[in-house]
């Protein structure tokens, strides 16, 4: 039915968003942005409910961003270039401690940001990995790697042991709805340098901002 086809999750959706996201002089457009994180968060959602955890606080973030984008204020929302000025130029953002503004788009994004660098490390293994590779070990290496640092214990053990149920690589391959394994290996060598590029351009701008820590 069309419904059903409607829903049928393909990973070339994160794709197609990721690949709008840039405008011509490198910002990054917030409408696509968060396309992009709908589109992963369908992904994980396909994957079971013990991930639930992960993809209810994905969604709150994207709402909040969504809501900011299409709020009285949302033309200076437009991409995270113009979110960052606006917010920063208008005393929005909790710089040193949380205080009034818990759900600021700068924090709400950084949050997802961060996220964004275990995607492309884990994408990357995936790409690499050997056939008998197990993605709950590529997940955690990610993780490790990037993400957990962030997190307090209680946060990395959960997703600890979220990773051990994981589908296998195959499975997993198959929930991407792309085709092949070449097919998925050739999507993923399109996507990770997208992603990659969106990450570091997040990144360089809060860091000249001085905003990486947003608490
Ligand atoms: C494919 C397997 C999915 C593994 C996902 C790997 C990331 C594990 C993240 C565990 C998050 C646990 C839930 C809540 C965490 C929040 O405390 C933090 C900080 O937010 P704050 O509390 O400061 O408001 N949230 C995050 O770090 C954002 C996490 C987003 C994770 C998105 C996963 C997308 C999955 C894509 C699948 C390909």
């Amino acid at each position: 039915s069309v419904t059903s086809d409607d829903q049928k999750f393909c990973f070339k959706e994160v794709l197609d968003a990721f690949r709008l996201c840039l405008s011509e002089n490198k910002e990054v457009y917030m409408e696509h942005y968060v396309a992009g994180w709908r589109g992963l968060v369908k992904f994980l959602n396909t994957l079971g409910s013990v991930f639930g955890f992960i993809s209810k606080d994905a969604v709150g973030k994207v709402q909040i961003l969504v809501s900011l984008l299409k709020g009285e204020d949302g033309s200076h929302y437009s991409t995270i270039q113009s979110m960052v000025k606006y917010e920063l130029e208008n005393q929005l953002v909790d710089l040193t401690k949380a205080g009034a503004h818990p759900t600021s788009g700068c924090r709400t994004l950084l949050r997802l940001h961060r996220a964004l660098r275990w995607l492309e490390l884990f994408l990357d293994s995936l790409r690499t990995c050997s056939e008998d590779s197990k993605t709950s070990v590529l997940c955690a290496d990610a993780y490790n790697k990037s993400l957990s640092k962030f997190h307090p214990w209680v946060v990395r053990k959960a997703a600890g042991m979220a990773f051990c149920l994981l589908p296998g690589r195959q499975a997993f391959f198959d929930v991407m709805n792309v085709g092949t394994t070449e097919q998925v290996v050739a999507m993923l060598g399109e996507a990770i340098p997208l992603i990659s590029e969106v990450y570091q351009i997040t990144e360089d701008l809060y860091a000249q901002h001085n905003i990486l820590d947003i608490p």
